[in-house]
């Protein structure tokens, strides 16, 4: 083999986003790890938020139940980022405010460049129904934000005055790509209700998606130096904002160690080649 790329490829891996943890891939709720009584609960190696509410408030809006953001989950693997959102609003509903679309930020600079279409084109509110198909993933240029300042005032759809940290649904992009595995799934048994969360007789819904790493690269931008997952109903009566970190980009000390080594080895050897020639 070739020793310019060889060197290439052991520095590549040292700059892999991998996640030791992760031992399988994600396919459907299940698979998170998260007991009936305690959505907070998952498997290790998971990120989660979890605000699981009930009365009629939320924040800043209400609704109780139907509107409840109440989890969002997210791990990867070498190839995928997964996604979970628990919510008590179904995926296509007749009336009210649709489902909206899961936001990403990279950076955590409350800049969303990405978002995963759910249903935001669903509901009786036109003027703030997003874009696209459910599992569509886009680079997004514009988003919808839903009727609330960012101090909580109720200021109506498509008002200056809305809070733009909080994006409810893909207004405009360009549409980059599909989730490799999108569910949006009531959370049934034998047409019963499964219970989870603090209050037994409440419906809940998931969300479940996993996204090709290379759709995050089209910016520039990584996910390595962390970032941030938002979702609400395209109203934003509540919202859940989940922030990852920056990770660590090597697997283990002594294997990153070695690697590094000898990557560091191969860029020697690189330029002593080039100085020859
Ligand atoms: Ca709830
Ligand atoms: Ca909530
Ligand atoms: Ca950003």
């Amino acid at each position: 083999m070739d020793k310019n790329y060889f060197s290439t490829i052991l520095l590549s891996l040292t700059l892999a986003f991998s996640h030791a943890s992760l031992a399988t891939s994600i396919s459907n709720f299940n698979d998170w790890g998260i007991n009936t009584s305690d959505l907070s609960s998952s498997h290790s190696g998971v990120h989660s938020i979890e605000e699981d509410q009930h009365s009629n408030y939320l924040n800043p809006g209400y609704g109780g139940q139907e509107y409840d953001a109440e989890a969002i989950y997210t791990t990867w693997d070498n190839d995928y980022l997964y996604v979970g959102i628990m919510t008590g609003r179904l995926q296509n509903p007749t009336t009210g405010w649709a489902p909206g679309d899961i936001a990403f930020d990279l950076g955590s600079d409350n800049s969303y460049e990405f978002g995963l279409v759910t249903s935001s084109a669903a509901g009786s509110n036109a003027s703030t129904a997003g874009i696209g198909n459910p599992g569509e993933f886009y680079i997004v240029s514009e988003w919808n934000y839903g009727v609330w300042d960012e101090n909580g005032n109720h200021v109506g759809v498509n008002s200056p005055l809305v809070d733009i940290n909080h994006p409810t649904s893909v207004k405009t992009g360009a549409l980059s790509g599909s989730a490799a595995n999108f569910t949006y799934s009531a959370l049934k048994e034998n047409g019963t209700w499964l219970s989870y969360g603090n209050w037994s007789d409440d419906k809940h819904y998931f969300i479940s998606a996993k996204i090709d790493l290379d759709l995050f690269l089209e910016t520039g931008d990584t996910l390595e130096g962390g970032f941030s997952i938002h979702w609400a109903a395209n109203c934003n009566n509540d919202w859940l904002l989940l922030d990852v970190p920056a990770q660590p980009t090597t697997v283990s000390e002594p294997v990153s160690l070695s690697l590094m080594s000898l990557g560091l080895l191969g860029l020697g050897l690189h330029r002593r080649i080039q100085k020859r020639k």
